[in-house]
């Protein structure tokens, strides 16, 4: 039996030959810790009482990374959930505030589309708002959709498509002058920007900022599933509260009952082991090997679509999806976007400078083919 699922792992395609993703292969030191907690499950905590202290002390590292020690939140099952969960929170708080017939809620162009299932789940209406030449926000055309039905705005700190950062400092004053919560969708960012040299305020630190997704599943190298959601106080976590009479706890705030305590174990693992210089490590060279993809690809005649702004690379081209599936028939997957069409490229740190190379010398091969 156990042949039988070798042989059909071998069916799926190496990390070392994928350019689109934004998990990787696990840092070792999580793949131990997972083991160590395969059988728990944070939806009774009286049982597992020690891995829900260690989320506790994860959700503490991780709001001081974000600037705030006492950020409250929890590890889910990825950025979906946690984006759901923070509109929903802002949802309740502001129903309790105000009287809101038909809920809205404003997020970026390039927001990414669980926006949508969100809008779709909670009954909110989901507005989009227009982008600058660089493809981040722009903030005139936010406050031109926000109205008295606005429950939240979103900005996102590493955009899916481009990696590009909102100005959050401007979303921020503008929440604050409108009295709603900012929600930072940094489930990719969160865990790369505070690593980088150049400073791109995103965080706690800016005062209208309510909450903030981060996944460990993604840049932080714990195992899937692994994301987090963090409200920057416990309000927004107990209008979540849904009572649990025959449980260990007597509520819960999670939008799934079972869940695993693998994420928690492996997320902290890596924190603890690499601290802040490590990650800072991993980050750089993520940065340096994107750099030397964009010569490269620079070097074939190339555009990026915007200067990187982090590990994330795009290059114009009308046959994107062309390429694509090219590479893809010689199993080398890479991504496209649409607006403007272009090839996409994410450095995660299984993308390494020997796997840049090999990639670059068949993708020669492959426009060789298209012409
Ligand atoms: N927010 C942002 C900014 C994201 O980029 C993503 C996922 C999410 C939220 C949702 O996160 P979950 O997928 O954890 O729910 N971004 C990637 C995407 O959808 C995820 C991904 C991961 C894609 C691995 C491909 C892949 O092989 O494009």
């Amino acid at each position: 039996m156990l042949d039988e699922l070798r042989s059909i792992r071998q069916e799926d395609i190496s990390y070392s030959r994928v350019l689109s993703s934004m998990c990787t292969i696990p840092h070792p030191t999580a793949v131990k810790a997972h083991e160590l907690f395969i059988e728990t499950n944070l939806g009774d905590p009286g049982i597992f009482a020690g891995t829900w202290k260690l989320e506790q002390k994860l959700i503490g590292m991780l709001g001081e990374l974000l600037h705030n020690p006492n950020a409250k939140g929890y590890i889910c099952s990825g950025g979906t959930e946690a984006n759901i969960q923070a509109i929903r929170a802002a949802r309740n708080l502001m129903r309790r505030e105000r009287k809101i017939d038909r809920p809205n809620i404003v997020v970026p162009e390039s927001a990414h589309f669980s926006f949508e299932k969100t809008g779709d789940i909670l009954g909110v209406e989901v507005r989009r708002a227009e982008l600058d030449e660089e493809y981040r926000v722009d903030a005139g055309s936010v406050e031109s959709l926000v109205d008295e039905n606005t429950i939240a705005v979103v900005g996102i700190a590493g955009t899916t498509e481009l990696g590009q950062i909102d100005p959050i400092e401007e979303l921020s004053r503008l929440a604050l002058d409108f009295g709603i919560p900012l929600h930072v969708d940094a489930a990719f960012g969160g865990l790369v920007i505070p690593f980088m040299d150049k400073l791109y305020p995103f965080d706690f630190e800016l005062e209208g900022v309510t909450s903030i997704t981060v996944d460990p599943h993604k840049m932080g190298m714990a195992t899937i599933p692994a994301g987090g959601i963090l409200f920057r106080d416990e309000e927004f976590l107990n209008t979540l509260i849904v009572e649990t009479p025959y449980l260990t706890s007597r509520h819960q705030y999670t939008l799934t009952g079972t869940r695993p305590g693998t994420g928690v174990a492996s997320a902290y693992a890596v924190l603890k082991q690499l601290g802040f210089e490590g990650m800072k490590h991993i980050v750089d060279e993520c940065l340096r090997v994107a750099a030397i993809l964009v010569e490269d690809m620079t070097a074939l005649g190339f555009e990026p679509v915007i200067e990187p702004v982090m590990n994330v690379a795009c290059f114009k081209t009308e046959k994107a999806e062309k390429i694509k599936e090219e590479l893809y028939r010689r199993r080398w997957v890479i991504s496209t976007i649409r607006n403007p069409r272009a090839i996409r490229f994410v450095v995660m740190p299984h993308v390494t400078e020997e796997v840049v190379k090999n990639f670059i010398s068949e993708f020669n091969e492959v426009l060789g083919c298209l012409d």
